[in-house]
């Protein structure tokens, strides 16, 4: 009922009567006002004026399965949420999710990590409240060496979401990280689980700092968050909602070719290395070089001094700015 009513205020232009909720949703005046309390508690500004009625004022950052839901307008992603206060990270519940047979689409949403995670082994700082994590499963039926691409195509739906959400255009820092005036405010987790030669499932984990008032030490330098960056506030759920719908559009692309050949060049175009010096660091190599942008397979492509072209597998190594983190 609570969803109804939300939906109810928020296509209304103006007042709705008690009476005109009660009569839709055939219940008592008193639970329509029960319900109207609960709104309130969530954070929706709605103004009760006697003899008029109800009017949704503003939604403000309501973060809450129910705005979430009334804001996602995809045909398949989300539709199987679950939506949580707290959880160790969303990566995890998704794969105990899918291991328990939960269908393609499933998504995982919180509002506190405790044990956000990077990759290889690294965490993820992820406070109550300061951004939107959110984790979704894939089953696809495509072989384990085309996963690694959806990264890049997670990466391209953030930049899409973050812009239709707040305007801001960030930038793509190859692979897997969105920064804005070079530092860091996205990352991405892309899990998979396989069996010989296919992929049982993939979990695709996003992680975006909303508002983060002090970051910890260990951040301070290089990350950053929207709210520093608008100055009208971020809504969550609509950020949440705009990444999982620009995710369809993208994905459907990805699926045509199982690979970047359909998305290079928008990729390229927010690559915030493009056409600069970067240094590559993997366990057997060190070197510097130009990036010239990613190729139809999604690798990163680096020209030596010596005019050789390198191809850079994402999964094998960091490649930073010949001076710092870009
Ligand atoms: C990533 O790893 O950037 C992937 C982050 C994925 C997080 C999402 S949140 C939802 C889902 N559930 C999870 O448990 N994870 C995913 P990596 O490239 O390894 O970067 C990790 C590094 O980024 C850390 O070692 C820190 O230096 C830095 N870092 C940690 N928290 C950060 C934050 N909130 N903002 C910016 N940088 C951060």
């Amino acid at each position: 009922m609570k969803a109804k009513i939300l939906k109810i205020l928020k296509e209304a232009d103006g007042y709705v009567s008690g009476q005109a909720l009660c009569e839709s949703l055939e219940v008592s005046r008193t639970a329509v006002w029960k319900v109207i309390r609960q709104l309130q508690e969530d954070g929706y500004d709605i103004e009760a004026v006697r003899n008029r009625g109800y009017r949704l004022a503003d939604s403000g950052d309501v973060y809450t399965r129910e705005e979430l839901e009334s804001q996602l307008h995809t045909e398949w992603l989300g539709k199987n949420l679950v939506f949580l206060d707290h959880v160790d990270s969303t990566n995890n519940r998704v794969k105990q999710l899918a291991d328990q047979g939960a269908p393609e689409g499933t998504m995982v949403v919180a509002v506190e990590q405790s044990a956000g995670k990077g990759r290889r082994g690294r965490s993820w700082v992820s406070l109550e409240g300061t951004g939107v994590w959110m984790s979704f499963l894939l089953r696809p039926d495509f072989m384990p060496e085309h996963a690694s691409a959806l990264t890049l195509v997670a990466a391209l739906s953030v930049i899409d979401g973050i812009c239709q959400t707040t305007g801001i255009e960030g930038k793509i820092k190859w692979p897997n990280d969105i920064v804005i005036e070079g530092k860091k405010v996205c990352g991405i987790l892309t899990e998979m689980s396989t069996e010989v030669e296919s992929i049982h499932y993939i979990v695709v984990g996003i992680g975006i700092n909303v508002e983060i008032k002090e970051f910890p030490e260990e951040i301070r330098q290089t990350a950053t968050c929207l709210a520093f960056h608008v100055d009208k506030p971020v809504r969550r759920a609509k950020l949440v909602a705009s990444v999982a719908e620009s995710w369809e559009k993208y994905y459907r692309k990805f699926l045509q070719t199982l690979d970047m050949t359909l998305l290079k060049e928008e990729y390229n175009r927010f690559l915030v290395n493009l056409d600069r010096g970067v240094k590559v660091l993997s366990s057997a190599d060190e070197y510097t070089g130009v990036s010239l942008g990613i190729n139809d397979q999604g690798e990163l492509l680096v020209k030596q001094e010596d005019g050789r072209i390198r191809t850079v597998m994402s999964g094998e190594v960091s490649v930073r700015g010949i001076y710092g983190y870009i």
